[in-house]
């Protein structure tokens, strides 16, 4: 009996001394706090200073409709007003989000939640070489149970492409260093072995000065600003159009814009990536379908 008093002492000293998080959160690596599950953002009307404003907060909960369709920009802003403890969540880092899915803190880990070979259907996510999943949604949070990683976070995989914030910023001075091409003005003129990722809403190539329209012209948009990659380096451009051919322009507004990536792949796209893939050409304030998952401290 008495044995068993101290051990039941012993048990909560050591339940006390276990790293905690709040609900619908989960500890990694006993050192920070990410959402369980893609966020279902939830916006109320509250009473701030006498005004009567909405508020939105992230919710992360299982069996709820992931949101998307909010810019970088607008999940960091929704992160950062969604109280966590004694402060605030902030939108999960490339770092903080790779290891919630490999079981590993730093470097290394499993390429998948669940180990390092592809299970099909095991999360919301196409094999390689097979089209989109059967679905107009990502499905429901939490709703393919072994899509989970061994600190219980799930849906990292398929469901809804992720925003996480890798703490860069475009540094125009650095990339222009690296690439070699010529101005007049802004204008890019010549850019040997250069490629344009413009990828939304369309396809181009860069030859000679100029950038062409590729597909046959009827369902392709032209897009507004893309990537000239050079090298190692990588510039941010606008698309000035005229019929089918467009001139480049190097957009310097955007030097010291924050980098953007997204992870995880989709129920529609991303067939064959990894915890370790990363699509960093969207801009802080594209807009598209895909969600995020925020991260904060431990509560203890
Ligand atoms: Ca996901």
């Amino acid at each position: 009996m008495l044995l068993g008093s101290v051990g039941a002492v012993g048990l909560a000293v050591l339940a006390c001394s276990q790293p905690l998080c709040p609900a619908g959160m989960s500890v990694v690596g006993s050192a920070y706090c990410i959402d369980s599950f893609e966020v279902a953002v939830v916006t109320e009307v509250r009473d701030l200073a006498g005004e009567r404003r909405p508020v939105s907060t992230a919710v992360s909960r299982r069996d709820a409709e992931p949101t998307t369709g909010l810019s970088w920009r607008a999940a960091r802003e929704v992160c950062a007003a969604t109280p966590h403890g004694p402060g605030f969540k902030h939108l999960a880092t490339s770092a903080e989000w790779e290891d919630a899915g490999d079981g590993h803190m730093g470097p290394g880990g499993t390429r998948f939640p669940y180990g390092d070979d592809w299970v099909s259907g095991r999360c919301g996510l196409p094999d390689a070489g097979a089209g989109p999943l059967a679905l107009s949604a990502p499905p429901r949070t939490g709703s393919h149970a072994g899509c989970r990683s061994v600190w219980k976070v799930y849906d990292l995989l398929g469901g809804a492409w992720e925003w996480v914030d890798p703490g860069k910023v475009l540094d125009l001075g650095g990339e222009l260093a690296r690439a070699s091409l010529t101005l007049e003005g802004d204008l890019v003129r010549d850019a040997p072995g250069a490629t344009v990722e413009a990828m939304w809403p369309g396809r181009v190539e860069f030859a000679g000065g100029e950038v062409r329209l590729l597909g046959n012209g009827r369902d392709w948009k032209r897009p507004e600003r893309g990537w000239l990659h050079s090298g190692e380096a990588r510039l941010p451009v606008s698309l000035r159009w005229s019929g089918d051919t467009a001139q480049l322009v190097l957009d310097r507004a955007r030097d010291g814009e924050p980098v953007t990536e997204k992870r995880g792949g989709a129920y529609y796209a991303g067939a064959g990536v990894d915890l370790r893939y990363a699509y960093d050409g969207h801009d802080p304030d594209f807009i598209g379908s895909i969600g995020f998952r925020c991260a904060g401290p431990l509560l203890r």
